[in-house]
């Protein structure tokens, strides 16, 4: 016995996290790569006729008698990266499929293995390259990349993808969700280009609880025989070397003294893994974050989120936002606003959104879209889920913004939800055990008088951190409950209240218990602030929302008008009268913490 515990002592990982079973290439945009963004052709299909029809084949008549009743040269654009439905009226609520095709011309380099990279293809993609199904793709905000080495040829080439934007409810997210289901190829398209063995992944963080260990592991791809790798931090004095199995796999940890990452002082190294043939480099930022009772620690000291719930849509043109002015906006406002943290709901975003936040030093909430209502019982969803959960963490496991892993939003209490849920935690703390888990939960029962809250839901157990949502004033009740709730949770564990806010479209005035106008949205803030400050446990917040955003639920004509308006800023860029009570906020609780 004795001797059996002690093997499995020696196997244990000292890398803080099993090593991804992603095949994602890491860090794409510091590989080689040929952008295939731009116009591309398009087919709309709503009867799905083009797979029976082979579009992929991208044919044209052979002579004058030939039926083929399809012409990608023929057919109208979309530009890519983007979504299709705010590039074309006709396309704002259309959900189906639409057929992309783009030719390129490639030039082998020596050596080199390509893969064909998506930034994000929503919902479900299917690719082809030069008529040949390539590889197929679920989950509307994560990337993928197939290999295409040996079909991709010298000189033209062309690739299809059919892009399917239809809900199931099997699906993650399933049917309903109060956002826009933009489809598309909404994010950057590329051919990545690597050395036949090459550093697929890796983990370059502190080791948990550590402030001068690095733990970590490298991942190679293509490796027949052991490598040997180096990582380096040259402004840190690091130079360390690794033997991989015969898999490409090592792990490490070795002692380094660092400045660590924090909003104050967002220190990045540059951090470079090397290989025998391949080299990448990165930004990395170290840190710890972790909780003790009540208290979210980052770096060993109490810190309060002073956050914004966001979604990744574009100020100004609308859309999904996709671009680093986009990105930069967003991120801009919320600093603005005095936040130090930003909640990105309800899904992933794109991965230059957190690399920004890594540089202004925004802590970051990530989520995937395990939203409302899903099908608990079906062990495909959980896999979908947990495949989105795979791939979010690898691509930005590296982040030192990214604190918190969130496991889906105001999912309904019952058994078969708690079970997948847990499964779902356990997942994401298995692939990564430095951050904190957390969900966004709203199921409250009134607990020992009229008066009182308790947030209590089974999956708190299961999380590190309990995020709230709650809509006294809006929802529920008037705004004047707020002064006289109290909140509790039935866990020993930091609260953040990752939900709260009213609706008002910019410039509606009137009295401040009159919906729909920012004197209302502004005393719902003063009232739930007053009412937030009493909760002990609270270690955050990040209100309902940063900007005005697109919803199919939101028909309310002359109001609404298809957008949900709880807004502090409205789709235009105008800030409301309740952003600046928020901001006045922020910044007394920016001069003088609460006592942690
Ligand atoms: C919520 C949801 C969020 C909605 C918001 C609202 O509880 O988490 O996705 O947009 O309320 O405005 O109703």
């Amino acid at each position: 016995m004795k001797r059996f515990l002690g093997l499995l002592f020696v196997a244990a990982s000292i890398a803080n996290a099993a090593p991804s079973p992603s095949n994602l290439i890491a860090n794409v945009h510091a590989r080689t790569t040929i952008s295939l963004n731009g116009v591309w052709r398009v087919i709309i299909d709503p009867y799905e006729n083009g797979l029976g029809a082979r579009f992929y084949e991208n044919r044209k008549p052979k002579d004058k008698q030939d039926l083929v009743e399809y012409d990608f040269d023929a057919s109208g654009t979309l530009q890519v990266p983007g979504d299709w439905n705010s590039q074309r009226e006709s396309l704002l609520f259309y959900e189906g499929p639409i057929w992309y095709e783009r030719s390129f011309s490639f030039h082998r380099a020596e050596l080199a293995r390509s893969f064909l990279y998506f930034g994000a293809a929503n919902y479900q993609a299917r690719v082809y390259l030069n008529g040949k199904a390539i590889g197929e793709h679920q989950g509307g905000f994560t990337p993928f990349n197939f290999e295409i080495t040996k079909d991709v040829r010298e000189g033209d080439n062309f690739v299809v993808v059919e892009v399917n934007n239809t809900r199931h409810s099997d699906a993650v997210p399933a049917l309903n969700t109060d956002w826009w289901n933009y489809g598309g190829l909404t994010r950057d398209v590329a051919i990545v280009e690597v050395p036949a063995t090459f550093i697929q992944d890796y983990f370059v963080q502190l080791a948990k609880g550590s402030q001068g260990q690095i733990a970590g592991w490298v991942k190679l791809d293509g490796a027949t025989q052991p490598e040997q790798v180096t990582i380096e931090i040259p402004e840190a004095s690091v130079k360390q070397q690794v033997t991989t199995d015969d898999h490409g796999y090592a792990e490490f940890k070795f002692a380094a003294q660092l400045q660590l990452w924090s909003p104050e002082n967002p220190t990045l190294y540059r951090v470079e893994l090397s290989g025998a043939r391949d080299r990448v480099q990165d930004q990395i930022g170290f840190r710890t974050v972790e909780t003790s009772g009540t208290k979210i620690l980052l770096n060993g000291k109490p810190i309060f989120l002073r956050g914004i719930s966001m979604h990744e849509e574009a100020p100004f043109r609308g859309g999904r936002a996709f671009s680093a002015e986009d990105d930069a906006v967003l991120l801009g406002w919320a600093r603005e606003l005095g936040c130090n943290f930003v909640r990105l709901a309800h899904y992933p975003y794109n991965e230059d959104m957190i690399r920004l936040a890594d540089q202004m030093g925004l802590l970051v909430w990530e989520e995937i879209p395990v939203y409302w209502d899903i099908d608990w019982q079906n062990s495909a969803t959980l896999q979908i889920a947990e495949e989105q959960m795979r791939d979010l963490i690898a691509r930005d496991h590296n982040r030192a913004a990214t604190v918190f892993w969130s496991i889906g939003n105001e999912t309904p209490v019952n058994p078969a939800r708690t079970e997948f849920m847990k499964q779902l935690a356990s997942y994401a703390r298995e692939r990564d055990s430095t951050r904190l888990i957390t969900a966004a939960m709203n199921h409250f029962i009134a607990n020992a008088g009229a008066n009182n809250r308790l947030l209590d839901d089974p999956l708190g157990e299961y999380l590190d951190v309990l995020g709230m949502n709650e809509y006294v004033g809006w929802y529920n009740g008037p705004i004047a409950a707020a002064d006289e709730l109290q909140w509790k949770t039935a866990y020993d564990k930091p609260l953040i209240v990752s939900e709260f806010g009213a609706g008002a479209p910019f410039g509606a005035h009137g009295s401040a218990d009159a919906r729909w106008t920012e004197e209302y949205q502004t005393s719902l803030f003063q009232h739930q602030i007053a009412m937030l400050r009493k909760i002990p446990s609270l270690a955050g917040m990040s209100p309902w929302v940063l900007m005005d955003f697109r919803s199919p639920r939101r028909p309310l004509a002359g109001v609404q008008d298809f957008y949900n308006r709880k807004g502090l800023i409205s789709d235009r860029g105008q800030r409301k009268q309740a952003f600046y009570t928020l901001q006045k906020f922020y910044r007394e609780m920016a001069a003088a913490p609460p006592e942690q």
